[in-house]
């Protein structure tokens, strides 16, 4: 019998979940039911912290009432219009409001309804650009190990993440990559960018000289990588990136899914790191994470080499039944609003000197062997137990969640990501369940 009124669903076994372990999850389920500003309700009425803005998306901390209202009313007054040969106002406002903030240089804006697939996008209008512009040699694409950059061919394929691809066939052609740039031997416990490893961009150089710039078409990296850990980039590392890549006519993607919109106390890693990509890749915080969308922003200049040809042809051949949707698009100028009048995208700088101090005090705890943080993310690595990887941070995860608090963890990783409206108090909170499950932890 149907009860789609219950707080716990009646049969667990038909959605197969996402990057879950589906039959653990199901034995013993953790379901939320509300949420408001840094806390969920859980099916059994507890309140949990939320340490990791939802999956780093909910920026600006949950149920906020602009969004609501704004997503409320646009679903009345027009719900849909097609996304190919029309149009409707709020897309292209969000897209100039979403140019007024990026970083100078970034000027056109294509709509997606995620990460992964502003990623393709990104991918696609990178390869598309240098055949526009008479170079279509340049097919190759560089990512880097521990890369994450979504799930779909594309992204699997300039991504870094064995188990993400190796059941997956062959994927992209023409692929290469460069070497991730975590390094605890030299780099653990560092505050902010790690000091060690800004030659490890020069590895491009080496992939440039094996492959011939003219066969390259783009670069694609994570200011941050998020996914795999929080992993800092050293400091000099993504200028080099930068300086190589214009030297060679090479054009260089940020996947900003997770470091876009405030993440790192600046509205775009692109501001920290004050290194200008020619394409920019976002999704997540663009929406605060309550309704799908991504956004790709590009420079004037790969946006307008496609506007020749005569005028009543499709420029690019790409794009979503749902791109620019409008109650995505009120959702997004009403988060752009709401970080505006909250100064959310700047409020991290603010914090991170304190949430700093803060998770560096839980250095000496049991297993804590790095312990690292930039703008309002932060990673705890622990000591995997031996020949059971993953184990002790999934089992500090569930402790978490018993103790209220949200976190999530990839291998042996912990990371944090709160929301932008996080108070210090709810930091001392985090680092307080933190310290107290790590000196339990077997
Ligand atoms: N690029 C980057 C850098 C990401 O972090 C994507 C692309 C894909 O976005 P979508 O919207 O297609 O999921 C991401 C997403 C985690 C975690 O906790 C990270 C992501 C998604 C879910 C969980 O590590 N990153
Ligand atoms: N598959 C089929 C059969 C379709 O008709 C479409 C879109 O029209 C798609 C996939 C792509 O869907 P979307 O535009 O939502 O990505």
């Amino acid at each position: 019998m149907s009860n789609s009124n219950a707080v716990v669903p009646n049969d667990l076994s038909a959605f197969w979940m996402p990057f879950t372990a589906n039959r653990q999850f199901k034995k013993s389920p953790r379901m939320f039911v509300a949420a408001k500003d840094m806390h969920y309700t859980t099916s059994d009425g507890r309140q949990v912290l939320d340490g990791t803005a939802g999956l780093w998306c909910v920026n600006a901390g949950h149920a906020r009432p602009k969004i609501v209202e704004a997503i409320a009313s646009q679903a009345a007054e027009l719900d849909y219009a097609p996304a190919f040969q029309m149009g409707h106002p709020k897309a292209f406002e969000l897209a100039n409001r979403i140019v007024d903030i990026a970083p100078k240089g970034l000027d056109h804006v294509l709509f997606t309804n995620s990460g992964s697939e502003s990623v393709e996008t990104a991918l696609k209008v990178a390869l598309a650009y240098h055949r526009v512009k008479g170079e279509g040699s340049r097919t190759r694409l560089i990512g880097r190990e521990r890369a994450y950059h979504g799930v779909n061919f594309g992204g699997i394929s300039v991504g870094g993440i064995v188990t993400n691809r190796k059941m997956f066939g062959t994927l992209l052609s023409g692929v290469d990559h460069m070497p991730h740039t975590h390094n605890l031997k030299q780099n653990a416990f560092s505050k902010g960018l790690p000091q060690h490893g800004v030659d490890l961009a020069d590895e491009l150089e080496r992939i440039v000289t094996l492959h011939d710039a003219s066969t390259i078409a783009a670069v694609i990296v994570e200011p941050v990588a998020g996914s795999t850990g929080v992993l800092i980039p050293p400091a000099g590392y993504l200028q080099r990136l930068r300086d190589i890549t214009k030297k060679h006519g090479i054009l260089l993607i940020f996947d900003e899914v997770i470091t876009g919109f405030g993440r790192l106390g600046t509205p775009f890693g692109a501001d920290y790191f004050g290194v200008t990509p020619d394409i920019m890749v976002t999704a997540k915080g663009l929406t605060n994470g309550v309704i799908p969308m991504g956004a790709v922003l590009v420079s004037a200049e790969i946006h307008d080499a496609f506007m020749g040809g005569p005028e009543h042809v499709i420029e690019f051949f790409h794009g979503y039944t749902y791109s620019g949707n409008p109650i995505a698009s009120a959702a997004g100028l009403a988060t752009l609003e709401t970080y505006k009048d909250e100064g959310l995208l700047t409020r991290g700088a603010e914090l991170a000197p304190y949430f700093e101090e803060a998770l560096h005090s839980l250095k000496g705890l049991p297993h804590v062997i790095d312990i690292r943080n930039i703008g309002l993310v932060g990673a705890i690595e622990l000591e995997p137990v031996a020949g059971q990887p993953a184990k002790r941070a999934f089992s500090a995860f569930l402790k978490a969640f018993e103790s209220g608090l949200l976190i999530r963890t990839t291998g042996d990783i912990i990371a944090l990501s709160p929301p932008l409206i996080v108070e210090k108090t709810h930091i001392d909170q985090i680092v307080g369940t933190l310290g107290d499950i790590l000196k339990t932890l077997d």
